[in-house]
């Protein structure tokens, strides 16, 4: 398997990533299963402030194993800070991960549950490092905010997301996608847990604060059926449908998830 060949089917998927990438057998790997009640109630916690302004969305695009909204990251445009984070962290990018049915789909579990789907926003430490690439290699760098999906009724703030994967069928294909606010995406509560961890795919850099909401958000059985209408493959080619693109639960390894309620 080549640097660049890795993905979640059985001959490339996650068992067979620690061969180009070591680290995937690291201390600090994501994503992991919650075990609620040993989390701990964390006081000193303060509550998170996210800002995200619609003018930073700027594109929508299909990589191939998944599809990343992209937001414009060469300024504090859209940040978030506080919470368990020094500094402030600048939004790069969104994207969610998804199943082949509607019992699975989500990275990290709650007790052993899994979620339909799982949504990363994704965001880099813009106080201390200059891009995305810098910051992931520094256990600071980057800090994720995690909404679990459960399937039920239509998610209308998702809807729209949903409406523009048609101009993006095949890999490589991008589009504009202007004007959205991804705080449409998050739930009401903003109860969370929070451990450090990795990116959940290669390179799997051990540079994430995870902030993970407790509350679900909706998504309904036909809004998960058109992330899984996206193709892996390019325009021409034999058409392949992203089905599955999650990791499973990582050992925890003496890591400490906190929590910011009781
Ligand atoms: S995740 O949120 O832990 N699932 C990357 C970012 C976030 C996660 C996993 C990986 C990452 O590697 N990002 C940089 C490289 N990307 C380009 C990009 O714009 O963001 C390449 C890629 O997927 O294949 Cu993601
Ligand atoms: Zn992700």
């Amino acid at each position: 398997m080549s640097l660049s060949d890795w993905g979640y089917e059985a001959h490339n998927g996650p068992n067979h990533w620690h061969k180009s990438y070591p680290i995937a057998q690291g201390n600090f790997q994501s994503p992991i299963d919650i075990i609620t009640k040993e989390a701990k109630f964390d006081a000193s916690l303060k509550s998170l402030s996210i800002n995200y302004n619609p003018a930073s969305i700027k594109s929508i695009i299909n990589i191939g194993h998944s599809f990343h909204v992209i937001s414009e990251d060469t300024a504090d445009i859209s940040v978030v800070k506080g919470g368990p984070l020094k500094g402030s962290y600048r939004l790069n990018q969104f994207h969610f991960h998804w199943g082949p049915s509607n019992d699975s789909g989500s990275e990290h579990t709650v007790d052993g549950k899994a979620y339909s789907s799982e949504l990363h926003l994704v965001h880099w430490n813009s106080e201390k490092y200059s891009s995305f690439a810098e910051a992931s290699k520094n256990l600071d760098g980057c800090a994720v905010l995690t909404v679990f999906l459960q399937v039920g009724s239509a998610h209308t703030g998702l809807q729209k997301v949903v409406d523009a994967l048609s101009q993006i069928k095949t890999k490589g294909k991008q589009a504009a996608f202007t004007n959205f606010d991804p705080s449409v995406l998050l739930p009401t509560s903003k109860d969370y847990w929070s451990y450090i961890g990795s990116l959940t795919h290669p390179p799997l850099n051990e540079c994430v604060t995870w902030i993970i909401f407790k509350e679900p958000i909706s998504i309904s059985p036909d809004q998960l059926n058109q992330f899984r209408g996206l193709l892996s493959s390019a325009e021409g080619e034999k058409a392949s449908p992203i089905v599955d693109n999650h990791r499973p639960p990582q050992p925890l390894k003496g890591r400490e998830v906190t929590a910011s309620f009781s």
